[in-house]
């Protein structure tokens, strides 16, 4: 049987400006405990806790406001939810919560409320790491079922840009037992996304649909979808299989009311268990399939004394080109060993996996020996890392399962123990099932064993190839396992070892290896690695063979000789910095903005709006050009003649943009040329803008908006200027054209920050 969510809270509510949903629990419980009952009347089966939004980061008296709102929806009888919304808050690095910050706000919210629920729901869930930190701070702190409801776009991305199969392989690693969708989007859009989740998930399926996508009437948000309409819709929609059902914004205990009466004769349905072996980062999975995929090994000391060098001084931005290039290169996975006697390993683990996630969205393959340094790197990994590695001794499965069971994750399981590693193949194999079956008890599916056969070099043994190979072949063809190597091995202590390295990771991929961790970064390794998914038939058209050979050549100088552009593409923030420092010398400063700064924002914001790239990225990009920005800055203030001789000009971003680079370079030009710049920075409201220029006496007011949806607010800042003071307002902004800003009545238009200092300049000379 169907069970049923109630339907939305806040749009309930009708809260009059400034009101605190939240804080009703406390200050009108009557208010809330009638729309509870009224959803319970319905025939609502579980309430939701009006907690959305109650979290320490908001309110002080978090724990009472959860208290009270658990206590008032458990008066209903019914089954309750605890409720966990969003912080409100971006995670760092795109914003400026700590990831521990953010576990022990939602740890205070489940700990204030978990007596009196009987389930967790984590939901309008838009950024994958704070899903995990959520996940968490319940697992922690109480032992109630934990349902995960995500907030998809149209498109099946999350705001972080996590897709569908991504999302689920996060929930489902970290051990929730629910999961769906809600908000965002109606009933009708959630029907393909419903469709896709049922591909990749194996648990019970919620669905919680606003009342239609939102319209703007009179500036105010509304959904049309009405109780019988959308109870039609969500049938077809529990005739896919779902096991719960219930509504968000615009839903009202008539929608639930409709619903279950629509719906209550459709059996529930869980969908079968799902065999999919997944890695993700934040935002992008890698799948092991028949396809092998590429696990980069360049993140490794052994042999690399360059790598070794920056690890002892902490250059992590070293690490991140090697990353970068190897994503470049074909990686699909990049491991990430630290492991150097003289440093902190622990804590250099843990800081390489947090910068090479804030800049590459390519899964991660967490590799140490010690389960200390794997463990301060799974927690704050953002995603479902492969581990590297787990084996046949009871102490490596004794300390590593646990962790996986806890963070997630996928181990690479190598075939030895403590009798050391079998020669044979037939060894190897009894190992890896032993593994497998103790991995079970441990609740981790073999779905998430990777088998690692061993590589022993043929210089001691020629037979060491035949028996890895016979390994690989049983275990993936026979047993049914995925498989990995690290490939190099093979030839250690033989002469022109890559011919020997590429010749034994085609006769593996032959076999059916599902990862080979190599060097991508090795030409003939990589052509035996396309020209393999050539023969075998994985490369429609040969397509991707094609385009690897043009690449080739380009790989390398990529990471040797970044240009400023690239740097802010890639989203290199202190390289960013370096160069633009190293550019200033020679350029002018506006050169650089124009040549290479411009074009780089443009790049990334179009990949942005094409799904190429995502919101993480966007923002690393924007902190880079910032970081080159503010070197180009002190050069032009440094070597600037001009002085302030007064004429003022406040100058904003205006309400809702918090685009504010372009803005930034407009006020240093102006500054550098003498005017007096009052800048209110961004999202600033139009009063604001109003009271400075009156209270400044300036006669001149530069306003700037990047969103067609912001344009809205330039305007009414230009219509209270003008009509309280005589100050004359310039525009500017991407989104701007000369005849849109003639439209909305502003005096001046410019194009770039030069224009705004030569229309400055004409006008106060008009005075
Ligand atoms: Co976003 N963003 N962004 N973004 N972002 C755009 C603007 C977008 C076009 C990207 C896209 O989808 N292709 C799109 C807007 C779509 C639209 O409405 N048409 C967009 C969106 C949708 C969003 C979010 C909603 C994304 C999300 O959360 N889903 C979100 C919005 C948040 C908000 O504002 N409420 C968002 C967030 C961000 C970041 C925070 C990640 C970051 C901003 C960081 C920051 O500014 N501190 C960011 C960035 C970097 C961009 C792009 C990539 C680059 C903007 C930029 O800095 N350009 C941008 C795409 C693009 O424009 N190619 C995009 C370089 C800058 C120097 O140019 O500001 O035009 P510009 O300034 C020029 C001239 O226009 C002129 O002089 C400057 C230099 O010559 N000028 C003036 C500017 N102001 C002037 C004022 C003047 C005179 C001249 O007189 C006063």
């Amino acid at each position: 049987m169907i069970k049923y969510f109630d339907g939305g809270m806040g749009s309930m509510l009708g809260l009059r400006a400034g009101e605190l949903p939240e804080l009703l629990n406390l200050s009108d419980p009557l208010r809330v405990l009638k729309i509870h009952m009224a959803y319970a009347n319905a025939g609502a089966d579980i309430i939701t806790s009006n907690t959305f939004g109650a979290n320490p980061l908001k309110y002080e008296n978090c724990a009472e406001i959860v208290r009270a709102g658990v206590e008032l929806a458990g008066k209903t009888g019914k089954k309750v939810a605890l409720d966990l919304g969003p912080t409100g808050r971006l995670l760092k690095p795109m914003g400026d919560l700590d990831f521990e910050e953010c576990v022990s706000a939602y740890s205070e919210v489940v700990r204030a409320g978990a007596e009196g629920s009987d389930l967790v729901l984590i939901e309008t869930v838009s950024d994958t790491y704070e899903l995990k930190a959520a996940i968490l701070a319940a697992k922690e702190n109480c032992s109630l079922p934990i349902f995960v409801s995500l907030m998809f776009d149209e498109s099946g991305r999350l705001l972080t840009g996590a897709d569908i199969k991504t999302a689920c392989a996060l929930v489902e690693t970290l051990g929730a037992d629910v999961i769906g969708f809600n908000c965002g989007l109606g009933p009708k859009q959630m029907i393909p996304l419903v469709k896709e989740l049922r591909e990749y998930t194996s648990l019970p399926i919620m669905v919680n649909p606003n009342a239609g996508l939102p319209e703007v009437v009179n500036g105010k948000t509304v959904y049309t979808v009405e109780p019988d309409e959308f109870a039609a819709v969500m049938r077809e929609l529990a005739a896919l299989g779902v096991s719960y059902l219930g509504g968000c914004c615009g839903t009202t205990p008539a929608h639930i009311k409709v619903l279950i009466e629509k719906t209550k004769n459709i059996p529930d349905s869980v969908p079968e268990y799902k065999t999919h072996t997944i890695v993700t980062s934040g935002s992008e999975s890698a799948v092991f399939g028949k396809k092998s995929l590429v696990i980069g090994e360049r993140i490794n000391p052994t042999g690399k004394k360059l790598l070794k060098q920056a690890l002892r001084d902490g250059d992590t931005e070293y690490i991140i080109k090697e990353g970068i290039s190897q994503r470049e290169c074909g990686a699909h996975i990049l491991d990430v060993n630290v492991g150097l006697p003289e440093i902190d390993e622990v804590e250099m683990l843990k800081c390489a996996v947090y910068e090479l996630q804030s800049v590459l969205p390519t899964p991660l393959q967490l590799d140490s020996a010690k389960p200390e340094a794997l463990e301060a790197a799974m927690r704050i990994y953002n995603g479902k890392p492969l581990i590297n590695s787990v084996n046949g001794k009871e102490d490596s499965m004794s300390s590593v399962f646990p962790l996986i069971k806890k963070y997630g994750g996928a181990a690479v399981c190598l075939c030895l123990d403590e009798s050391g590693i079998p020669e044979s193949a037939e060894g190897r194999i009894k190992i890896a099932e032993k593994i497998i079956d103790r991995a079970e008890k441990y609740g981790i599916k073999k779905k998430d064993l990777i088998v690692d056969a061993l590589t022993m070099t043929i210089s001691t043994n020629t037979q060491n190839a035949v028996e890895t190979l016979k390994a690989v072949d049983y275990l993936r063809n026979t047993l049914g396992v995925h498989t990995v190597l690290g490939v190099s091995n093979i030839s250690f202590g033989l002469p022109d070892r890559e011919a020997i390295n590429t010749a034994f990771y085609t006769e593996a991929l032959a076999k059916g290896l599902s990862a080979g961790i190599i060097n991508p970064k090795s030409a003939p390794m990589m052509n035996a690695y396309y020209a393999h998914n050539a023969l075998a038939g994985f490369d429609e058209s040969c397509t991707e063979y094609i385009s690897s050979v043009i690449k080739e050549e380009k790989t390398e100088q990529v990471i040797t000789q970044l240009s400023l552009k690239d740097s802010i593409v890639k989203g290199l923030k202190d390289e960013s910095a370096a160069i633009a420092k190293r550019l200033a010398e020679s350029t002018p400063a506006l050169d650089i903005i124009s040549s290479e700064i411009i074009p780089a924002l443009d790049s990334v914001g179009k990949d942005f709006e094409k799904n190429k790239l995502f919101l993480p990225q966007l923002l690393m990009s924007a902190d880079s050009a910032k970081a080159a920005f503010d070197e180009i800055k002190a050069h032009i203030i440094k070597s600037g003649d001009a002085t302030v001789k007064g004429d003022k000009i406040v100058l904003a971003t205006v309400e809702g943009d918090i685009h504010d680079i372009g803005k930034n370079i407009v006020k240093v030009l102006l500054q550098n040329y003498g005017f007096d710049v009052i800048d209110l920075g961004k999202d600033v409201k139009c009063e604001r803008v109003l009271e400075e220029v009156i209270k400044s006496g300036a006669r001149l007011a530069g306003l700037s908006a990047l969103m067609t949806t912001t344009v809205p607010n330039m305007e009414r800042t230009i219509r209270l200027i003008h009509e309280n003071t005589n100050a004359k307002v310039i525009v500017g902004g991407a989104v701007l054209t000369r005849s849109y800003a003639n439209m909305i009545s502003a005096d001046f238009y410019a194009k770039d920050a030069m224009e705004s200092v030569r229309i400055a300049q004409e006008y106060f000379k008009s005075l």
